[in-house]
C-alpha cells in the first residue's frame, strides 16, 4: 500500500445552545483541521487536530501537513507508521521552526490518519489492532452541562439531567470564575443536586495564579470534589507541585501539554495525578501511547482530554490498561460517521475499521478546502 495524495479538511462544528465559556475560553464551534491520505488502495485514512474553530489558525495547520510534512509521506506504506512519525518528527528543517505547536498538532492529525489507514487495512477498530478489548469498561464523565456561561439554574438542570435522566456517574463544571464566592456557590448547587453518590470534577482551563488556586484548592475538599483541573498556568511544573504539597484534592492536567517530555516532567515532579493527555495535541497516537505508558508505570490514571475528539481516543482507552473513564463532550456527534455511543455512562466499543474519525459525507461537502 503505497501513500499517493493528502486533502486537507477543516471541519467547524456548533457547540451545545450556541455558545460554551469555560474561565478562559468563549466558543461558538469547536474546529476540526485535519487530512485525508489517499492510498493506491480504496482505503481513505482521516486524522484531525481539535481546535477553537479560528480559521486562520486551522489552515496554518492543514497547510503544515500537507504542504510541508505531505512530500516526506508520497509514495509511503502507511502502515510503517511508527517508522514515518519518526521520520516527520525529525525532519530537520520542520523541527526548526517548531518542535510544538502548529507543526506537532498537523504531525498529530497525519499520525491519526495513518492509523486509521493501517486499522482499515486490517479490517479491525483500531483499539483491536491495538490489543484492546471491547469488555474493558470505558466509563464517561460528561463535561457539556457545565460550562462557566450558563446561569445558575441552567448548570443545576444539566447536571441534574446528566445524572438522571442520561445516566453519568461523572459530570465536570468549570470553576474560575471572577470570584471564589461564585465558584463555591455553584459547587454547592450541583453537589446538591446530583447527590453524594456522583462524582463531581472541576476545572479551571489555567486561568488561576498560584495563591488564588491554593485558595479555592482547600475549599473543594468539602464538595468531595475527585480533581482540580488545570488551576495554573498550564505548563507550569513549580506551580502546580506546590499546589499539590498545598491541597488535598488531587491535580488533573494534559490538554495542553504538546510533548512526552512535559508529561514526563509533570509526572516526575508530582506535580499531576490524573493524568489527561490528548491525542490531538500530543503529536499523534504514537506519542499519546508513551506518555500513557509513562503515567502507568507511576501508578497515575490516564483520563484523556477530548472536547470534543472522543471519536478516536475511545479506542485509545478501549486498548490502553491505564484508562478507565474518559471524557464526552457531543459538539461532532453530527459530523462523524461512526460518533461515539455511550450505553447506562459507558462507551460502547465501535466495531467499524478504523481509527473513528471519519466525517459524513455531508461534513466533507462543507468545508473540504479540495
Ligand atoms: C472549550 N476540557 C476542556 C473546551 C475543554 C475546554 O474551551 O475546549 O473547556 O476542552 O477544558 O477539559
Ligand atoms: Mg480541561
Amino acid at each position: 500500500m503505497k501513500i499517493t495524495r493528502l486533502v486537507p479538511i477543516i471541519l467547524h462544528a456548533p457547540v451545545t445552545r450556541g455558545g460554551i465559556a469555560d474561565s478562559t475560553h468563549s466558543i461558538s464551534h469547536w474546529g476540526a483541521p485535519g487530512v485525508a491520505i489517499h492510498t493506491d488502495t480504496d482505503l481513505v485514512g482521516y486524522g484531525f487536530s481539535g481546535t477553537h474553530a479560528h480559521l486562520p489558525a486551522d489552515r496554518l495547520i492543514v497547510d503544515c501537513a500537507v504542504d510541508s510534512y505531505g512530500p516526506l509521506l508520497l509514495g509511503e506504506d502507511p502502515r510503517e507508521v511508527r517508522y514515518l512519525w519518526e521520520k516527520l518528527h525529525k525532519h530537520p528543517p520542520i523541527q526548526w521552526v517548531g518542535r510544538s505547536g502548529i507543526t506537532h498538532l498537523a504531525l498529530g492529525a497525519i499520525d491519526i490518519a495513518l492509523w486509521d489507514l493501517k486499522a482499515k487495512a486490517a479490517g479491525e477498530p483500531l483499539w483491536k489492532l491495538l490489543g484492546g478489548s471491547a469488555s474493558k469498561p470505558v466509563e464517561a464523565y460528561n463535561t457539556d452541562g457545565g460550562w462557566l456561561n450558563w446561569p445558575l439554574d441552567t448548570l443545576v438542570a444539566d447536571c441534574r439531567r446528566m445524572v438522571e435522566v442520561e445516566g453519568y456517574r461523572a459530570v465536570k463544571i468549570k470553576v474560575g470564575a471572577p470570584d471564589l464566592a461564585t465558584d463555591l456557590r455553584r459547587l454547592a448547587a450541583v453537589r446538591e443536586a446530583v447527590g453524594p453518590g456522583i462524582r463531581v470534577m472541576t476545572d479551571a482551563n489555567g486561568k488561576l495564579t498560584l495563591p488564588e488556586a491554593i485558595r479555592l484548592g482547600r475549599r473543594l475538599a468539602e464538595f468531595d470534589v475527585v480533581w482540580f483541573e488545570e488551576p495554573t498556568t498550564f505548563d507550569d511544573v513549580l506551580a502546580h507541585r506546590r499546589l499539590a504539597e498545598s491541597i488535598e484534592t488531587p491535580i488533573a492536567l494534559g490538554e495542553q501539554l504538546y510533548l512526552a517530555h512535559q508529561f514526563r516532567d509533570f509526572i516526575h515532579a508530582g506535580a499531576v495525578h490524573f493524568v489527561q493527555p490528548d491525542v490531538v495535541r500530543l503529536a499523534g497516537v504514537t506519542e499519546w501511547w508513551q506518555v500513557a505508558d509513562l503515567a502507568h508505570s507511576y501508578s497515575l490514571p490516564v483520563v484523556p482530554h477530548v472536547g470534543d475528539m472522543c471519536q478516536v481516543h475511545q479506542h485509545l482507552c478501549f486498548a490502553h490498561a491505564g484508562c478507565r473513564l474518559l471524557e464526552y463532550i457531543p459538539w461532532l456527534r453530527d459530523w462523524m460517521l461512526h460518533p461515539a455511543q455511550i450505553q447506562d455512562g459507558f462507551f460502547v466499543a465501535p466495531d467499524s475499521p478504523g481509527a473513528g474519525m471519519e466525517p459524513t459525507p455531508k461534513a466533507l461537502a462543507k468545508i473540504n478546502l479540495a
